[in-house]
C-alpha cells in the first residue's frame, strides 16, 4: 500500500501552509476534497464510517477506501489510460490522494446538456473488454483468480447496498422508495403484484450474488464517467467486487436509456433534441458493438486461462467448437446485460437512489412520462429478454417506448 505522499506534494508543489482544502463532493458515498497548491491540483477521496448522503445513521466500512483502491491497481494494470493516477492510499485516515481532473467533467452532467463526446464509445468498450476479460477465469489461472477474489469477497457492506437497493426494495414495499406520486403509483402497485417480475428480478440477484465472473466496477453508471472530447476517466470503484460481467454493462447501457427517456425535457434545446435523442441510442449501439469485438478479439489471442482446457478440442473441428462457445458466450452476456440494465432502470426511477436526468424534471407530469416510459421498456427487457437478442430489436423497443403516453 502506498502512503507515499511524494507525488501528491510534487503536484501541489509550495508547503502544506500554502495548500487550500475544499470539500467539494455531491456524490452519495464518500467525502471528497480538493486541495490546491501553488502549481497545482490534486483530488481527496476519504470514506467516513458511514454513508454520506444519509449520515450516522447508516453506517457503512471504511474499508471500501481499501476495495476502490485494489480496484483501481487491478483495473490499472489493463487499462490504464481510462483511469485518474493514484498518487496514495492510506488504510489510517482512509483516504486516498489522486489526480485531480479538471478538464473533464461527469458523463451525466454532459449528457444532460446535450454534448456529444465522439470519443466515448471507443473508450468504454474497451475499457470494458479489457477489464472484464483480463480479471477473468478466461485469462487468469483459477489459482491467480482466486487469489485476487478472496481479497474482495470482504466487501460486503458495498455489495449489499446494490441487492437491497437494485434487486430488492424496488419490488416490494420499503421506507426507502421513492417515485413520482400519484401519477406513477398504478405502476408502482402493478410491479409489486407482478410475480413474472419477482422470478425475473430474483434470477438476477441470484446471478449478482453467485457469478463471481469478474472484477466488476460494481457502480458504472454515466455518474461515475468523467469525460471531456478526446478522453475518458473511470472513477468511484469502491463497489467492485468478482461479480457478474454484464453487471458492469448493463448499468452504463441503462444509463444511456434513462438520458434517452429524459431529452424530451430537456426544452431549452428543442430545434437539437431529436438528433441527440438519436445520437444517445447509436452510442448504446456502439458500445456493445465495440465492447463485442474487443472481447471476441481477446479471446482469439489470449484465451490463456483455465477456462478452456489445452488440447480439449483436437483436430479441424476445434476452432469451429472455440468459435462456437464464444458466440454463445457473447449472447449470454448480452442477455445478462439488458436484464441487468433493466434492474437499473427501474430501481432509478422507484428506489432510493435516482438520476438526475430525470429526477431534475420540473414539471411533474412531463417527468412522469419520461419514467414511465423508462419504466415500460425496462419490464419488457427483464421479462422478456429472449425477445431482445440482438441490438436492433433493442433499439426499436426504446424508439417504441419512448411513444408510450402514461395513460396507456
Ligand atoms: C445509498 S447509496 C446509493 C447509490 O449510490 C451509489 O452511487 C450506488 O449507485 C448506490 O446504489
Ligand atoms: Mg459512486
Amino acid at each position: 500500500m502506498s502512503k507515499d505522499l511524494s507525488t501528491a506534494r510534487a503536484k501541489l508543489g509550495g508547503t502544506p501552509d500554502q495548500w487550500v482544502v475544499e470539500e467539494i463532493g455531491d456524490g452519495n458515498v464518500n467525502m471528497i476534497f480538493r486541495v490546491r497548491g501553488p502549481e497545482g491540483q490534486v483530488l481527496i477521496k476519504q470514506s467516513v464510517p458511514y454513508l454520506r448522503c444519509v449520515g450516522e445513521a447508516w453506517p457503512l466500512s471504511v474499508q471500501r477506501t481499501f476495495f476502490e483502491y485494489t480496484a483501481f491497481k487491478e483495473h490499472a494494470a489493463v487499462a490504464p489510460q481510462y483511469l485518474p493516477q493514484i498518487y496514495a492510499y492510506s488504510a489510517d485516515s482512509t483516504c486516498m490522494a489522486m489526480e485531480f481532473l479538471g478538464e473533464h467533467i461527469i458523463l451525466r452532467k454532459g449528457l444532460m446538456q446535450g454534448i456529444k463526446y465522439p470519443a466515448f464509445a471507443a473508450h468504454i468498450a474497451d475499457y470494458m473488454a479489457k477489464t472484464l476479460f483480463f480479471t477473468s477465469d478466461l485469462f487468469l489461472s483459477a489459482a491467480q483468480k482466486k487469489q485476487k477474489m478472496k481479497v474482495f469477497c470482504d466487501n460486503t457492506d458495498l455489495c449489499k447496498i446494490t441487492e437491497d437497493l437494485i434487486f430488492t426494495d424496488p419490488y416490494r414495499e420499503s421506507p426507502q422508495n421513492r417515485w413520482t406520486k400519484p401519477l406513477l403509483d398504478p405502476i408502482v402497485v402493478s410491479f409489486h403484484q407482478d410475480k413474472r417480475l419477482k422470478l425475473a428480478i430474483t434470477e438476477m440477484k441470484g446471478k449478482f450474488l453467485m457469478s463471481a465472473e469478474a472484477l466488476v466496477h460494481g457502480d458504472l453508471h454515466s455518474g461515475s464517467i468523467m469525460v471531456n472530447q478526446t478522453e475518458t476517466k473511470v472513477i468511484d470503484p469502491e463497489f467492485a467486487f468478482y461479480g457478474p460481467m454484464g453487471f458492469d454493462v448493463g448499468l452504463l447501457l441503462a444509463n444511456f436509456f434513462m438520458a434517452y427517456f429524459s431529452q424530451e425535457a430537456m426544452g431549452s434545446r428543442q430545434g437539437e433534441r431529436n438528433e441527440f435523442e438519436e445520437w444517445v441510442l447509436d452510442q448504446v449501439q456502439e458500445i456493445w458493438v465495440r465492447f463485442d469485438q474487443g472481447f471476441r478479439g481477446y479471446w482469439d489471442t489470449h484465451l490463456e486461462g483455465d477456462y478452456l482446457s489445452p488440447n480439449l478440442f483436437k483436430g479441424v473441428e476445434a476452432r469451429e467448437l472455440v468459435v462456437a462457445k464464444r458466440d454463445e458466450y457473447m449472447a449470454n452476456l448480452f442477455q445478462d446485460s439488458i436484464r441487468f440494465a433493466a434492474a437499473e432502470m427501474i430501481r432509478r426511477t422507484l428506489g432510493l437512489a435516482h438520476v438526475a436526468d430525470l429526477d431534475t424534471i420540473a414539471d411533474p407530469e412531463l417527468k412522469a412520462q419520461c419514467e414511465y416510459r423508462n419504466l415500460k421498456m425496462a419490464y419488457e427487457m427483464l421479462v422478456n429478454p429472449t425477445q431482445y437478442s440482438d441490438l436492433e430489436k433493442l433499439l426499436a423497443l426504446a424508439k417504441k417506448s419512448r411513444q408510450l403516453k402514461i395513460s396507456g
